[in-house]
C-alpha cells in the first residue's frame, strides 16, 4: 500500500492536533470538521479500505470502534449519541486510502445522509 497523509501524521512528520494513542490505535482531529466533535480514528498499521481488511484485521477493526466509543464516552457526548462512519472506496467517499473512523458528535445526524 501506498503512503498517505495519514502515516505522515502517525510518524510525526506533519502535525496533526492528536487526542488519543495506544499501542494500535491513533485519533486526531479532522482536518474539515462536518460536527463540533470530529475525530479519526486510524489503525497504526495501515489498511488501505475496509474492502482490503482482512479476518486477520478483526481485532484491530475492534480496536478502532472501542477507541471511539470510549473517547466519547470520555467526552461525555455517549449519552446523547454520535456516529461513527468509514467510507470505503469512490462512492463511499472516502479521499485517504489508509482505512478510518470519523467520530462525529455535538449535533443531531441526520439520516438517510446525502
Ligand atoms: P475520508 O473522506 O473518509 O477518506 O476522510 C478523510 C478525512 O481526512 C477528511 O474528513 C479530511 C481529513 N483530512 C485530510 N487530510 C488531513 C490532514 O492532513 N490532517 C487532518 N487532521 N485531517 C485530514
Amino acid at each position: 500500500m501506498g503512503d498517505t497523509i495519514f502515516g505522515k501524521i502517525i510518524r510525526r512528520e506533519i502535525p496533526a492536533d492528536i487526542v488519543y494513542e495506544d499501542d494500535d490505535v491513533l485519533a486526531f482531529r479532522d482536518l474539515n470538521p462536518q460536527a463540533p466533535v470530529h475525530v479519526l480514528f486510524v489503525p497504526k498499521r495501515a489498511i488501505a479500505t475496509l474492502d482490503a481488511a482482512t479476518p486477520a484485521d478483526a481485532e484491530l477493526l475492534g480496536k478502532l470502534l472501542l477507541a471511539a466509543a470510549a473517547y466519547a464516552r470520555s467526552l461525555g457526548v455517549a449519552g446523547q449519541g454520535y456516529r461513527t462512519v468509514i467510507n470505503c472506496n469512490e462512492h463511499g467517499g472516502q479521499t485517504v486510502f489508509h482505512l478510518h473512523v470519523h467520530l462525529l458528535a455535538g449535533r443531531h445526524m441526520q439520516w438517510p445522509p446525502g
